[in-house]
């Protein structure tokens, strides 16, 4: 904390679920926050997203929840102000009465993800395993099948400093959308094209990260695995590729596979010209360093591992890896691999459930079945797949609790709501995963009403569970949040940071990835030291639309909301999701732009405002998730596991954007 003129300045990181984790100064006058803005001190930009409004009108919204409700009759509306003493209460009799019925702890689950990110939030964690064996959630739908692929290819999964990039002379933004999503990295590729770097972007739809490249290839959703296959192909071909043989395993065979493979039918499954595929190799070819920043829309399809996998072999079959400016970005779950979350209190015997299949588990677990249900950071009734079927399961839920700042789709099917502070009134540590920053949340305000924080909140609970059954739980509740931070922060942990403390990011946040480029040396994580290439199988297996449903519904993140984070806007917002297509794909259905329409699948039928759209394929809706009031995206989804994704999150990744719909005038 610090003192500028009249104001209080606090630091604090964006703990949600976000490429770039924008380190954030917050200015307090008079016990209110009147501005914040980004924190330049460990060199990052000082942009913070477009979304900087909403989060700090979060704070002061007048729709946020400040105190304990209790809701007679899920769904009804009818929700009555508690006290904390009641709320608290009335779970931990829940708890442990569903504990005594069924013998056991596993009726009761956890489905915690994106809300927050911080360190201490995995209190919640702790809560839970503190009881002994119960149910969680695992995995992500963000990027599993990624992550899987880079681990089998590198042995880990490690991206170079963002800054790196100054150095490339081609940046691929393969399915990704940094524009709007990672916007702390666009002025690193602005300044490598200043340099004379080329940028080219990867995707079916023309975004706005589009928009700044200075090449883009519109490819069919769920081609990538086959355009990487032509790449390496024609650069095989062309006896343009460059590599170390003793670094790499399966190469031969990978690229005689690729040398037999079909080049018309693959070119036709990418929706290129052979013109196209020529100047993406010769691109290729003639410009090295190149990086490649695979995004994780390309792996929302249901063989995206693979498609990592052949874009992770590209780059290293041109030389292209353990170079400044080369390299594949993905994702950085560093920090995470670093610390041990010791207040998670992890143990071998939870009942861990795919958290992009939620509804399967609640309809097929036995013995016991989940009768409890805590939602943390969630929104599993707006975001989730299989919306469908989870909305019909609801009902066998004995009890929900909702622990958020706002009513939510899921709060409202919920039984008892508990208030939660912002990253601006609880002492938090928290990092992204891509711009690698770690920094510290400092409280700049008290909680506002009675919120609190989720590690208050697992406080409150295990000390009431013990007074009514000494012994129920394990949880060290009397741990104050900095001697929970002080365990995690253990010397070797500070040695990598380069701090000596976490007291240290007191004054401002640290990067966490040496400035060197990943696999310098030409040593791999693997077992053998080498990079893996995978094996090209005889057919890629591409979903496509039908004549029933012959439109691909695409539903990337949007700009102006964060997944379903968006409720300080709400009133803005529109009611019903807005969905682009081609005009002539609409006039064809008798549409009519800007008005009314229904989108539909065997899932089922949601109200939408059609928009025309001439950039857009004529098979292509584009709807962005997280934009309307009403959502309802998800209940024509009804759920594909991706090829990859168990190794390291546990649970197969899921293909939010191979989904297909029709759609009629309203
Ligand atoms: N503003 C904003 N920022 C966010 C978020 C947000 O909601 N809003 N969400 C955060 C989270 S949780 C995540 S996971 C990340 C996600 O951020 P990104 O990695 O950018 O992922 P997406 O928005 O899912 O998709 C990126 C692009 O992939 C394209 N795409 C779809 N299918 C394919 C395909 O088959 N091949 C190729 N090559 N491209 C395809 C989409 O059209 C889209 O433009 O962003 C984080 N940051
Ligand atoms: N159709 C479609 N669906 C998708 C996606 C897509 O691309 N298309 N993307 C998927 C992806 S990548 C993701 S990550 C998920 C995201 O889906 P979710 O994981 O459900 O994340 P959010 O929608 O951001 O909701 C997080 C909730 O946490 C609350 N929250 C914020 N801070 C705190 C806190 O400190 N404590 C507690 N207890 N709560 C807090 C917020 O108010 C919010 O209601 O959606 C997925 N769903
Ligand atoms: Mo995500």
């Amino acid at each position: 904390m610090f003192f500028h003129g009249n104001y209080q300045v606090t630091r604090h990181i964006c703990p949600r679920n976000c490429y770039d984790a924008c380190p954030i100064l917050a200015y307090t006058r008079g016990g209110k926050i009147e501005y914040i803005s980004g924190d330049t001190s460990d060199g990052s930009s000082a942009r913070l997203c477009s979304k900087r409004e909403d989060i700090l009108a979060t704070v002061y919204h007048p729709r946020r929840i400040l105190y304990p409700q209790k809701q007679h009759g899920r769904g009804s509306g009818n929700w009555q102000r508690i006290s904390w003493e009641e709320a608290i209460d009335t779970i931990a009799r829940k708890m442990l009465s569903l504990k005594e019925r069924y013998n056991s702890t596993l009726p009761l689950c956890l489905n915690k993800y994106s809300g927050n990110f911080g360190l201490l939030h995995f209190a919640v964690e702790g809560m839970f395993n503190g009881l002994g064996a119960t149910t969680q959630t695992i995995g992500s739908p963000c990027f599993s099948s990624g992550i899987d692929a880079q681990n089998l290819d590198f042995g880990a999964n490690i991206t170079c400093d963002i800054r790196q990039l100054r150095e490339s002379r081609l940046i691929i933004l393969w399915g990704a959308n940094p524009a709007w999503t990672s916007i702390h990295t666009m002025p690193v590729i602005y300044a490598a094209q200043e340099r004379g770097a080329k940028v080219v972007v990867i995707d079916p739809v023309f975004t706005e990260t589009a928009r700044k490249a200075d090449y883009y290839f519109e490819l069919r959703p769920g081609s990538d695995a086959a355009l990487a296959t032509l790449l390496l192909q024609k650069l095989a071909q062309n006896k343009q590729l460059s590599y170390n043989p003793q670094q790499v395993t399966g190469a031969e065979e990978l690229l005689a596979a690729a040398l037999k493979a079909p080049a018309a039918k693959l070119r036709k499954a990418t929706g290129l010209s052979a013109k196209a595929i020529d100047v993406l190799t010769e691109l290729l070819a003639q410009n090295h360093p190149a990086h490649i920043w695979c995004g994780y829309g390309l792996q929302r399809h249901v063989e995206s591992g693979l498609a990592v996998r052949l874009i992770d072999a590209l780059s290293m079959l041109t030389g292209n890896i353990g170079i400044a400016g080369g390299g594949v970005n993905y994702a950085d779950i560093g920090l995470l691999e670093n610390i041990d979350f010791k207040l998670m209190q992890e143990r071998s015997d939870t009942r861990f459930i795919d958290i992009n299949n939620f509804a399967h588990s609640l309809k097929t677990l036995q013995n016991p079945p989940i009768k409890f249900l805590w939602i943390a950071g969630r929104n599993v009734l707006r975001q989730d797949a299989n919306l469908t079927e989870l909305n019909k399961l609801w009902s066998q839920l004995e009890f929900v609790v909702v622990a958020d700042k706002f009513m939510t789709h899921s709060a409202k099917m919920a039984d008892i709501f508990l208030p939660v502070t912002t990253e601006f009134e609880h002492l938090d540590v928290a990092g992204g995963y891509f711009v690698q920053h770690l920094g510290i949340n400092e409280p700049a305000i008290p909680p506002r009403g009675e919120a609190k924080s989720d590690i208050d909140i697992a406080r409150l609970l295990t000390r009431r569970l013990n007074e009514l059954a000494p012994g129920t739980s394990t949880f060290p509740a009397h741990l104050s949040d900095e001697e929970f931070l002080s365990a995690e922060f253990t010397p070797d942990i500070c040695e990598k940071l380069q701090i000596k403390k976490w007291q240290d990011l007191y004054q401002g946040p640290v990067r966490y990835r040496p400035p060197t480029p990943p696999w310098q040396e030409g040593k791999f994580a693997t077992t053998d030291g080498k990079f893996h290439c995978c094996t090209l199988p005889k057919k890629f297996y591409q979903l496509q639309p039908t004549k029933e449903y012959p439109f691909h519904l695409l539903t990337p993140h949007a700009q102006e909301h964060i997944n379903s984070q968006s409720h300080p806007l709400l009133k803005n917002l529109p009611e019903y999701p807005q969905v682009y297509l081609h005009p002539a794909a609409g006039e064809k259905l008798h549409l009519q732009d800007k008005h009314p329409a229904i989108l539909w699948n065997d899932e089922g039928s949601i109200t939408v405002t059609a928009h025309f759209r001439e950039d857009l394929a004529p098979d292509i809706i584009l709807s962005m998730q997280g934009a309307s009031v009403n959502g309802g995206l998800n209940h024509l989804y009804k759920g594909l596991s991706t090829d990859l994704g168990e190794l390291v999150n546990g649970a197969p990744g899921t293909a939010f954007y191979d989904v297909f719909v029709n759609i009629r005038p309203k």
